[in-house]
């Protein structure tokens, strides 16, 4: 039976981690654990590039096309806003969302720029209403091994100075709620752990556990 149909909502499990953390594949990972568990999970992540919005994103991040710092963070949030009704609807019907990416790489990576005026206050304001994640897995990691990994330096984000100033931002937005994991540990491991954080998030939300906004922490 489905998670909708015994009733209750899906969880909103948020990772979250500097370029090249094995975001990616700890969330495909946990979409496939939990399914297997009978609990029904999509995976999206942002930005989302299919839509209009994202292939800017995309074309941006790629470096074709230049923007304004403080146009392409709003194009980013607006990247959230446009999905939040669907997700808000996913969310009701039981479809636990495993999430890559949120408002928190938003500011983050925004905020890294240094650009007067866009601190992570202001970052963090075009996506103050948010639905906020039930769970957020924080995968942890110096940037120095980070660099080591296959794929890294291809887009506009990769460069290593900008990844510790993105740590840093992190460091400062991070919460007690957050699930940190060292994310050198193994894939497995990792895994494991991150199942366990979902199921438990999962079992919260079904019984009635309300969704939050960002960023009322
Ligand atoms: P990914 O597809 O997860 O590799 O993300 C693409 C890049 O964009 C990555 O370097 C992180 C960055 N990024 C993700 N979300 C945001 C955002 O909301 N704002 C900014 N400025 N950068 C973001």
């Amino acid at each position: 039976m489905s998670q909708g149909a015994m009733g209750g909502r899906g969880a909103f499990i948020l990772f979250e981690g500097a370029d090249r953390c094995g975001k990616s594949t700890q969330c495909k990972l946990l979409v496939d654990g939990l399914n297997s568990r009978g609990v029904e999970a999509e995976l999206w992540r942002y930005p989302d590039r299919t839509t209009a919005i994202g292939k800017m994103i995309d074309g941006y991040l790629q470096s074709q096309t230049d923007m304004d710092d403080a146009c392409v963070h709003l194009l980013f949030s607006a990247n959230r806003w446009e999905k939040r009704k669907l997700m808000l609807e996913k969310l009701a019907s039981g479809v636990t969302l495993v999430i890559d990416r949120y408002g928190h790489s938003g500011t983050a990576f925004t905020a890294a720029k240094k650009q007067p005026g866009l601190d992570l206050e202001w970052c963090k304001s075009t996506d103050a209403g948010l639905p906020a994640p039930d769970a957020l897995i924080y995968l942890e990691m110096p940037v120095e091994e980070t660099l080591k990994r296959d794929g890294f330096g291809g887009e506009r984000y990769e460069k290593t100075e900008f990844q510790r100033e993105v740590v840093k931002n992190y460091e400062l937005l991070r919460r007690d709620a957050w699930k940190c994991l060292d994310a050198s540990r193994t894939i497995e491991d990792l895994h494991a752990d991150a199942l366990k954080i979902a199921m438990g998030a999962v079992e919260e939300c079904r019984t009635g556990k309300p969704l939050g906004t960002l960023w009322e922490d």
